[in-house]
């Protein structure tokens, strides 16, 4: 879906992705894929566009969220639910079934949120009323109650959620983001101190946890990288940056589920953003060059 976002188009990131061979991909490296297909979500055309308590398209929203969310918690054991956006307001679904599989009560998990935005907005704070701005603050229980209330009583701990590559962060949503203490590692870390005293860290600190969840937005990676998105960001992740962070995540062999959110065709290069995206999840899922 793309009614989350400002602008239309990431609806057709799943097609994108498809087309760059994602399956292909997974399956050279050993693993069975299973495309489980779309969700079906009304077109904006279709709807009246208005918004409501800061909303904008809450219960479009909610009902694919509550989809996503019914079908990544029904997956059978052993499964790695890979999902596929549209914009990352479907991650408060896949998130919460992430947590939900197998226990209905839902277990404590981590979230490594790989983008350029902290998504940390509730509907009070947004300056946009766009819920892909939103997804990590409703997973802590912070928002609308009908989004906070996807996952029954569970909700994510703000100490088991790092975010990585932020560079655009609203006023108010910084300080709901200090307030509940949420890492978050800016491109100035990056810089400064190397992804792999970032992964050390992000590693060490969800230690304990027996889920890990990597939430990845394209728009984390630089936009020469992945130029279809709609909300670019100058000085971003590099391509390697990228995939040394999934390439060490690999490695840990600690990560048991993924999205891959925002990618943007309308906006794109040849579908550039695409075919870097499924290079980003195969370097997750056990890519090896030697
Ligand atoms: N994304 N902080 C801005 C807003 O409207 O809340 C931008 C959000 C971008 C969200 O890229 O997933
Ligand atoms: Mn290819
Ligand atoms: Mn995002
Ligand atoms: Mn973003």
């Amino acid at each position: 879906m793309d009614l989350g976002a400002g602008r239309r188009g990431v609806d057709m990131g799943p097609s994108a992705l498809r087309n760059a061979h994602l399956a292909t991909h997974l399956r050279g490296l050993g693993h069975t894929v299973d495309d489980l297909g779309d969700i079906a979500v009304a077109l904006p055309e279709t709807l009246d566009k208005h918004m409501e308590a800061g909303l904008v398209f809450l219960d479009p929203i909610i009902n694919a969220c509550r989809d996503a969310a019914g079908r990544v918690a029904a997956l059978p054991d052993g499964t790695f639910p890979l999902t596929l956006g549209g914009d990352h307001s479907v991650s408060m679904g896949t998130v919460t079934g992430n947590a939900l599989r197998g226990n209905p009560q839902g277990v404590r998990s981590g979230l490594i949120w790989v983008d350029a935005h902290t998504d940390y907005n509730t509907p009070q704070s947004s300056p946009s009323g766009n819920i892909h701005g939103m997804p990590v603050a409703h997973l802590t229980g912070l928002g609308d109650p009908l989004l906070t209330g996807l996952g029954g009583g569970w909700h994510m701990l703000p100490e088991d959620i790092v975010m990585i590559g932020i560079r655009s962060v609203d006023a108010r949503e910084r300080a709901l983001m200090q307030e509940a203490g949420i890492l978050a590692y800016t491109m100035k870390d990056v810089d400064q101190r190397g992804i792999t005293r970032i992964m050390d860290e992000t590693l060490e600190r969800l230690g304990g946890l027996e889920r890990l969840h990597v939430s990845f937005d394209a728009d984390a990676l630089d936009p020469t990288v992945c130029p279809g998105v709609g909300t670019p960001v100058p000085g971003g992740l590099t391509y390697r940056e990228g995939h040394l962070l999934m390439e060490l995540l690999s490695e840990s062999g600690r990560v048991t589920s993924m999205d891959i959110v925002e990618v943007n065709p309308i906006l794109d290069t040849r579908n550039q953003t695409a075919e870097v995206m499924v290079g980003m999840a195969a370097s997750l899922l056990g890519q090896r060059i030697m």
